[in-house]
């Protein structure tokens, strides 16, 4: 028999202790999020349903889904009801989150997303819309104006009834000036995607797209943006693979009703936020959150430790057939690997951490069995990826062996196969680019370099030929340590 889908007319068949932890129907609409992902439901529905549940305060998330329909169709059928499963070995925990009210779609909800943003009712954004979602010029860091889909969201603000815009950066800038038009309240702009120094990324993707737009009042509103738009910086972890079919399967047993929408990850998680802030936000902190002076410190160790690592397994891993990260890390090269580019990489953080207490738990969450975190999900977009966990390392601290393997590991991974695809069945938002530099093997690196906006590392000589020598033995699948 088919059980019912979980929805708030079916949630009273589930165990009570599995149950929302704030009854969704007192909750309002007071956040409006960007990134309609398993990570945002592992990771900020749940602190803000925490927080809305210990303080008494009615913190709503709507969330608007960047790209296609199926995640907010499939969370409008269950009135944007999910469970989490905490994953360990042996065991998991699961029970339902009750902190998001809405799922819209960016562009066909245009409106309702422009009223939600414009009125005071909503206090603070959240974005989880990954590296690409940011149409930033990888040489630069700044917005891509030359981006064929930010162009067209420019040209639509010369336009009195613009059309729907297709870029987060379009979206948000617009609905931002919205808000700056019929209230001018002040609101929290708040980047949860790996990136250093996201917030100010985010603050010149949004300042980039008001200086470009054709909009009568944009200096006006850059003024409004810098006096009354807050954009923290912040750190978010929590291993949360794409969720599968046995996660489904999972929840559905715990649960007693079917969830299309269940998420699973590992029980840890981390939200590191930098105070700054220009409105009301929940009180994260009630849930474990913590509030800092200075996010850089963590960012950094986060994005160069746990996610350079992540970068480097997936490389060297694809190579050496290997499915998942618990696996790479179990293999005889793995847990070597991680804790050479560590110790290679901890040079270039800052003084005071406890580095080596973070890696040990490195090993011991990224060696969890019960998580089936694919390399090749983690593999793909490594185009924008590897600029954030490898690159800044590389070019403060210089090249290193480990360093350099990784990016060969990368090299190897961008090869043509077969459908047009990457080798390894990876994604990225470059890969015709990329497929195209291996028209020239022996050129491939300086092009591979050239093309995510490396210039100054593909003019070095030295790194190049380093990288290429480790080129013939990965392609046989051998990772050489
Ligand atoms: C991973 C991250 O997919 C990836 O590239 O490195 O999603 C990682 O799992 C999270 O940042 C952990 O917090």
């Amino acid at each position: 028999m088919v059980s019912a889908l979980l929805s708030c007319s079916t949630v009273d068949r589930i165990p009570a202790e599995l149950r929302p932890l704030a009854d969704p129907a007192e909750l309002r609409p007071r956040i409006v999020h960007f990134g309609l992902g398993a990570f945002h439901r592992a990771h900020q529905a749940v602190y803000t349903e925490a927080a809305a549940a210990r303080t008494g305060q009615p913190w709503g998330i709507v969330a608007v889904g960047p790209r296609s329909a199926a995640p907010v169709e499939a969370a409008r059928a269950q009135d944007c009801l999910f469970s989490v499963t905490d994953r360990v070995p042996g065991a998991g925990r699961t029970r339902v989150v009750g902190s998001v009210l809405d799922a819209l779609r960016m562009r066909e909800d245009a409106a309702r997303i422009d009223e939600l943003i414009a009125s005071p009712q909503i206090t603070t954004i959240t974005l989880t819309v990954t590296e690409k979602g940011y149409t930033r010029d990888p040489a630069t860091g700044l917005l891509d104006t030359a981006d064929p889909d930010v162009a067209a969201d420019l040209a639509a603000t010369a336009v009195s009834d613009p059309a729907p815009m297709r870029t987060v950066a379009g979206r948000l800038t617009a609905s931002l000036a919205a808000r700056f038009r019929r209230c001018g309240a002040p609101v929290n702009v708040v980047s949860c995607d790996n990136a250093a120094g996201n917030g100010a990324a985010l603050a010149a993707v949004v300042r980039g797209f008001a200086e470009a737009s054709a909009w009568p009042d944009r200096d006006a509103l850059l003024d409004w943006l810098a006096a009354s738009a807050a954009f923290p910086a912040t750190v978010v972890d929590r291993i949360v693979p794409a969720s599968t079919g046995a996660d489904r399967a999972a929840a559905e047993k715990a649960l007693g009703v079917r969830d299309e929408t269940a998420v699973a990850g590992e029980p840890f998680r981390q939200w590191v936020l930098e105070d700054r802030f220009a409105a009301d936000r929940p009180a994260w902190e009630t849930d474990g959150a913590l509030v800092v002076p200075d996010a850089a410190p963590y960012q950094l160790m986060k994005l160069r430790l746990l996610n350079g690592s992540h970068s480097l397994l997936a490389y060297l891993g694809l190579a050496a057939g290997c499915g998942t990260v618990a696996e790479a890390v179990a293999a005889d090269w793995g847990e070597r690997a991680v804790r050479r580019f560590t110790g290679e990489v901890t040079a270039s953080l800052p003084g005071g951490l406890d580095v080596a207490g973070y890696v040990e738990d490195l090993i011991t969450r990224f060696a969890n069995p019960a998580i089936a975190h694919r390399l090749r999900q983690i593999g793909s977009d490594g185009s924008l990826k590897i600029l954030q966990r490898w690159l800044g390392p590389l070019r403060e601290r210089g090249v290193t062996p480990m360093l350099v393997l990784a990016l060969a590991a990368w090299v190897n991974a961008t090869r043509p196969g077969e459908n047009g695809g990457q080798v390894f069945g990876t994604a990225d938002p470059a890969a015709v680019a990329l497929a195209r530099c291996w028209q020239h093997p022996d050129k491939v690196v300086t092009r591979l370099l050239m093309t995510i906006g490396a210039a100054d590392l593909a003019e070095d000589r030295d790194l190049v030929s380093s990288i290429q020598a480790h080129l013939p033995a990965l392609a046989a699948g051998r990772v050489e340590l």
